[in-house]
């Protein structure tokens, strides 16, 4: 069965300082998760974060302390069990750990599919498309530059719908900020801002006024994730679309979030979802509430970002887009053949699992000693 669990941790510097109001990101840790099974067949997962502890639950380390403690003899241990038995199997031993659930559960899918001889996405239910939009997050901290960034990508070709990162400026500073953006890059734009939980939800009443009157799409996790009260007033408040992040932590949350109504997208993410199969789940909870669906990121890098396309894809309504630009934040490579952006799109590999080859040499000399 399994051979091997293996967990590596790779910093790799960020194209420019990637500013949030939980952190600022110079680099960011990837974390690899390689499982080799007895007959030879490696299987990728990836369970990275964003800025240590400052975003989620668990960080590089403690995924990496955790993989190697105890997801990993449990795994080898395991006989004559499918990949379904073994996830039930980790879910009864082991309490939380989303994100290294997931990417255990991605390196076991992907082994599966190439069993198969199958793109991961058909072993979800099968791709309904064959490439996902991607937008851009603005986030250098400087207006000036944000547009500069901006009108190159769409020039490029690469993205024509941005994602605004705010919070960490009195909330008048940042919806001017937002404004000047959304003014300089012209009505057929569209803007997003994530808060990432900054506001108070008096704040929020405030910001988001402003931003719906300028012209704004979207408005991401105003509030404290687990303030549900404040998320449902603001969503029956406002016209504009009020979205979910760091409140969905999974298909309960999701089931928890729909009752109330407390938001009208749901940024799904594979990390927080604890997995490919979890965020289907979310996605079907969101199709059964008439929630909007976006396909997020923790900003991982290509392992986690191809493995979210592939859920993604399946998704009947995505019709906010996703994301998914992790790899083209990095300044290195850790592909042997990187991932395909063109058209505004992320294309869709059709090989079988994950359809990608990874450069072990490259991720050796890269790899946290
Ligand atoms: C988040 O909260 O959305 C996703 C894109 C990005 O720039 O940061 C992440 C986290
Ligand atoms: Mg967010």
């Amino acid at each position: 069965m399994y051979k091997s669990v293996e967990t590596i941790l790779v910093d790799i510097p960020t194209i420019r300082p990637h500013k949030l109001s939980v952190a600022t990101m110079q680099t960011q840790t990837v974390v690899l998760i390689k499982v080799t099974t007895e007959d030879g067949i490696v299987g990728w997962g990836e369970a990275t974060t964003i800025g240590g502890l400052s975003y989620g639950e668990e960080s590089p380390e403690s995924v990496k302390t955790n993989i190697d403690t105890y997801f990993a003899p449990l795994l080898t241990s395991v006989k004559n069990l499918n990949v379904a038995q073994t996830l039930k199997l980790i879910r009864k031993t082991i309490n939380g750990n989303r994100f290294a659930k997931c990417a255990i559960q991605t390196a076991l899918l992907d082994i599966q599919a190439q069993r198969l001889g199958l793109p991961l996405s058909e072993l979800l239910g099968g791709r309904l498309r064959t490439g996902v939009p991607v937008l851009w997050v603005l986030a250098s901290g400087d207006t000036e530059k944000d547009i500069a960034e901006a009108k190159k990508m769409i020039e490029l070709k690469r993205h024509n719908v941005f994602k605004l990162k705010i919070g960490s400026n009195p909330v008048e500073a940042d919806v001017e900020h937002v404004l000047a953006i959304k003014k300089a890059l012209g009505n057929d734009i569209s803007i997003r801002v994530d808060v990432n939980r900054a506001w108070s939800e008096l704040e929020a009443i405030r910001g988001i006024q402003m931003l719906q009157d300028g012209g704004i799409d979207l408005i991401e996790q105003p509030c404290a994730l687990d303030n549900i009260d404040a998320m449902e007033r603001l969503t029956r408040k406002f016209d504009i679309a009020i979205m979910a992040d760091e409140s969905l932590s999974g298909p309960q949350s999701a089931y928890q979030l729909a009752k109330r109504s407390a938001a009208s997208v749901f940024a799904i993410k594979i990390a927080q979802s604890a997995g490919l199969h979890e965020a289907c789940e979310v996605a079907n909870i969101a199709k059964l509430a008439g929630i909007d669906l976006y396909g997020g990121t923790m900003l991982e890098g290509p392992v986690g970002t191809i493995a979210s396309a592939h859920a993604f894809s399946t998704f009947e309504n995505l019709a906010y887009g996703t994301e998914l630009f992790g790899p083209l934040l990095l300044t290195q490579e850790i592909l042997k053949t990187p991932l395909r952006y063109e058209n505004f799109e992320l294309v869709l590999p059709t090989g079988a699992g994950l359809g990608i080859e990874l450069d072990e040499d490259k991720i050796d000399n890269l790899r946290r000693k």
